[in-house]
């Protein structure tokens, strides 16, 4: 029941779409095999409570017409566990599997970054590895069973674990500005993802340079003071220097504009350490509070002022509000969304639209026949 609107489409119902999808995710990834039937037959009605427009406070609310086919099914058990979410506001049966010790198993396994749940699995199956101390063991053992990747998320488990707080998020933007300043001055530096949305703590740091138009006709011809000609020079050098800085300790992915990896505050005593008058060193007068220096995951990526409204909306997110964007272009506008810009589908056809300029995000909406939705309001 899709009226026509030119609100932007928000999930109204994550509170029973999320454990839906955790669900099965579960049945999908960690118990797969005939599950995969199971794990479809709840996405597709997620799928379809996503796309209402209303808030559902009834599970006959989605019967008469099904909101899906699959829901029509007499045998619907997804019925059931939408009317004990809405009486409860949980799931047995989610709360039963997360407590199984193969599920929890490879739920922990998965949680370590670079291992997914297939590999997540295999482990468990194949080398009886139940948490992340045995798989720290299985490392130690056996090194080429992970990948290098592994053995970073494996180093650091515990500290991305950790929320990034939002004044770190701003101190370590700090020192990406500084470095594009020395390397490409009038490129710009957006912090995207959860921290655009308003988040008090994030889970990494997504990163967005953007060069100058002058940089992009004329190089350093146009950008006086860069050290580089080309954008795909941008990200290598400054990441030279952070690495230099020891602000970026380890790379997860590398290429010429987009890079995954670690980061973290450098070392600050000195600029923290009081000033004292005798300079006396280590008798006890003068406390240094050293901060916790965590290891963070950080995301950088380098787009031209063409792409930037598109790849800002992309990787601003949320993962669910970009798909909501997704399907509404494609249904509504027969265009593919993607993080440089818009693509007309006809049949098995792509091509890239050209007719319009988008300067900003609001273009972007504009084009689609969408009201504005500010970063904060994208979380759902
Ligand atoms: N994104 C996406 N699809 C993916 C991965 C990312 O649409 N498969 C987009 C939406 C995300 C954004 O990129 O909001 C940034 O990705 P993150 O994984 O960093 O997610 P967030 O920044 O939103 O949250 P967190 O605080 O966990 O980092
Ligand atoms: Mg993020
Ligand atoms: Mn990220």
């Amino acid at each position: 029941c899709q009226r026509p609107s030119t609100a932007a489409p928000v999930n109204l119902n994550p509170h029973i779409t999320r454990p839906l999808e955790e669900l099965a995710a579960i049945y999908e990834d960690v118990l797969g095999g005939t599950n995969a039937y199971k794990a479809r037959h709840h996405k597709q009605v997620a799928g379809a409570v996503e796309r209402l427009d209303f808030v559902v406070t009834d599970v006959e609310q989605l019967c008469d017409p099904p909101v899906t086919p699959a829901f029509a099914q007499k045998t619907s058990t997804v019925r059931d566990k939408i009317r004990e979410l809405l009486a409860t506001g949980k799931l047995a049966k989610l709360e039963e599997l997360k407590r199984k010790p193969d599920v929890e198993a490879v739920l922990e396994l998965s949680g370590v970054w670079g291992i997914g749940t297939e590999t997540a699995r295999k482990l468990h199956r194949e080398d009886g590895v139940s948490t992340v101390a045995q798989l720290r063991a299985l490392a130690a053992r056996q090194p080429g069973k992970l990948s290098a990747n592994q053995h970073v998320g494996l180093r650091f488990y515990e500290e991305f674990k950790e929320r990034i707080p939002r004044d770190e998020v701003e101190a370590l933007a700090g020192h990406v500005e500084d470095a594009v300043a020395a390397v490409c001055p009038g490129c710009s530096v957006t912090v995207a993802g959860s921290y655009r949305r308003g988040k008090t703590s994030c889970g990494d740091v997504d990163v967005l340079l953007c060069p100058s138009e002058e940089f992009i006709r004329g190089g350093s011809q146009g950008a006086p003071g860069a050290t580089v000609d080309t954008v795909e020079d941008i990200l290598p050098a400054v990441l030279a220097r952070l690495r230099t800085r020891g602000v970026v300790t380890d790379d997860l992915s590398t290429g010429t504009v987009s890079w995954m990896g670690v980061a973290r505050l450098p070392d600050s005593r000195e600029r923290l350490a009081p000033t004292t008058t005798d300079g006396a060193e280590g008798d006890g007068a003068v406390a240094v509070v050293t901060p916790k220096r965590l290891h963070r995951r950080m995301d950088i990526k380098t787009y031209t002022p063409d792409e930037m409204p598109f790849a800002l909306l992309y990787f601003t997110g949320s993962g669910y509000f970009n798909r909501s964007m997704r399907t509404w272009a494609d249904k509504a506008k027969g265009l593919s969304l993607h993080d440089r810009g818009f693509n007309l589908v006809r049949g098995n056809d792509m091509t890239a639209v050209r007719d319009a300029k988008f300067r900003d995000e609001r273009d972007v909406f504009e084009y689609l026949g969408l009201e504005y939705v500010p970063p904060e309001d994208r979380s759902v």
